[in-house]
């Protein structure tokens, strides 16, 4: 996979102002001068000498491509050009840090350090017009630092981070196209029959990940695992006869991630219900655009869900009684999506201004991540699905919900498991940009 770096080099710089701008205000809420981003340190193994998988923070990723520098710090103070504090030490245990290159390095005054004392002389010298943003575990790591992620800078933060630079959409396209090269692997090897732990490594060798740098844990799942949410193993034997394939796998590049979800089959009827699935969400897709409320949207993915239900003969009945007898939560019990950026569930999909006041989900609709009015720019995930899910479908069994279902059809998909069709949006200001179709085609 080819990268155009000088595109990324030329979109950078904006990024960053945009950057400094959200933190000189989140600076001016919060009273301070000065702020510190913290990379992160690595968590050691209970009662052993090495370290789990290091997770940068995502705060220190939104100014620097550098997602492997534990002990680094960006150190800001509005109106002066960011110093980096970078941790490369004298390890012959481990290999440190490369000595920083690329794009970026023009950007900061780059401070290296040795050992993590030596970050101190780097501080700012009021440390009481500072704010330190980071997972601090030890006081080592603050340099008498006493405000840590105070809320009212992280509301700011958070709030804003929802909408993309162009930086940050560029970024996310190239976590796609990674991500895509591994779906399409993916589906290959269910074709021929692989087991979930095989499909799973042929993923991750098509996009060039190992499994720690994925940005979540894969979800392959054959046959009735499709029907377990976070479905989180990888059995090492393929199943006797693969009927069905439902894949939740991502990508990052530079720390951005890409989230998608498809279903694939072997089997007329089952296939039909997945193309329902697909249908339904490229029309939730289409809907998406600036000033729609994604509450809204979720509500449309039951109506949806319930329509192609009774369209699929599962279910019978108009589609308000399928809502209101909780027939279409039992089918589908999740959200319609998430914001989706330096993490995988974005932080802020609840938040209705920087203030920290938030939005609640729908009354009968705890799971939903995201109920916020959508903006031009941000960048957010739609994956309606349909599932067979035995403890949700017998809480109906006794109710008038139930006498609704076609239980013999029901028992008859049961084997197939469920559907999940995810794709990653970009609202803008009338429609939006998919970046997982348009990708798609062209991978
Ligand atoms: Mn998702």
């Amino acid at each position: 996979m080819t990268i155009n770096i000088s595109a990324l080099a030329g979109l950078y710089g904006s990024h960053l102002d945009t950057i400094q701008a959200r933190h000189d205000r989140a600076l001016e809420k919060a009273g301070a001068s000065h702020a510190v981003i913290f990379s992160g340190a690595p968590n050691r193994v209970f009662l052993d000498d090495y370290d789990y998988p290091f997770k940068t923070n995502p705060h220190y990723l939104g100014w620097l491509p550098l997602t492997n520098t534990p002990y680094s710090y960006v150190v800001y103070t509005p109106g002066k050009k960011p110093i980096l504090v970078y941790f490369q030490p004298e390890d012959y245990w481990h290999k440190p840090p490369d000595a920083p290159s690329g794009y970026w390095v023009n950007f900061f005054d780059i401070r290296i350090v040795n050992n993590v004392e030596a970050a101190l002389a780097h501080m700012p010298e009021s440390r009481d017009k500072t704010v330190l943003i980071g997972d601090i575990d030890d006081d080592a790591q603050a340099f008498g630092i006493e405000r840590i992620n105070p809320t009212a800078a992280m509301n700011v933060l958070h709030y804003a981070r929802s909408v993309k630079t162009e930086y940050e959409i560029e970024c996310m396209r190239i976590a796609t196209r990674r991500a895509i090269a591994g779906h399409k692997a993916a589906e290959q090897s269910f074709r021929r029959g692989a087991s979930e732990y095989e499909i799973h490594m042929d993923y991750c060798r098509a996009c060039s990940h190992t499994e720690n740098e994925l940005p979540y844990s894969n979800i392959i799942a054959l046959n009735e695992n499709g029907a377990v949410l976070h479905y989180q193993y990888q059995e090492r034997n393929a199943p006797s006869e693969s009927k069905s394939f439902l894949i939740d796998a991502g990508a990052r590049y530079n720390g951005y991630a890409a989230d998608i979800t498809r279903t694939y089959a072997n089997d007329d009827e089952f296939q039909a219900l997945i193309d329902a699935v697909d249908k339904l969400q490229q029309k939730i897709c289409n809907q998406v655009k600036a000033g729609m409320d994604y509450r809204a949207l979720h509500l449309l993915a039951h109506r949806k869900i319930g329509d192609a239900l009774t369209e699929a003969g599962i279910t019978t009945g108009s589609t308000d009684s399928l809502i209101k007898n909780d027939v279409t939560s039992a089918f589908y019990p999740h959200g319609l999506g998430h914001l989706l950026g330096l993490q995988v569930h974005d932080v802020g999909g609840f938040m209705a201004g920087e203030t920290g006041v938030t939005i609640d989900p729908p009354p009968g609709h705890p799971f939903l991540r995201l109920t916020r009015v959508l903006r031009e720019d941000q960048v957010l995930t739609i994956e309606p699905g349909i599932y067979f899910i035995d403890m949700l479908l017998n809480n109906l069994r006794d109710a008038a919900g139930g006498k609704q279902i076609n239980w013999d059809v029901v028992e008859r998909l049961k084997p197939f498991g469920g559907i999940r069709i995810e794709d990653n949006v970009r609202v803008q200001a009338n429609g939006a940009e998919n970046l997982t179709r348009n990708a798609w085609a062209k991978t």
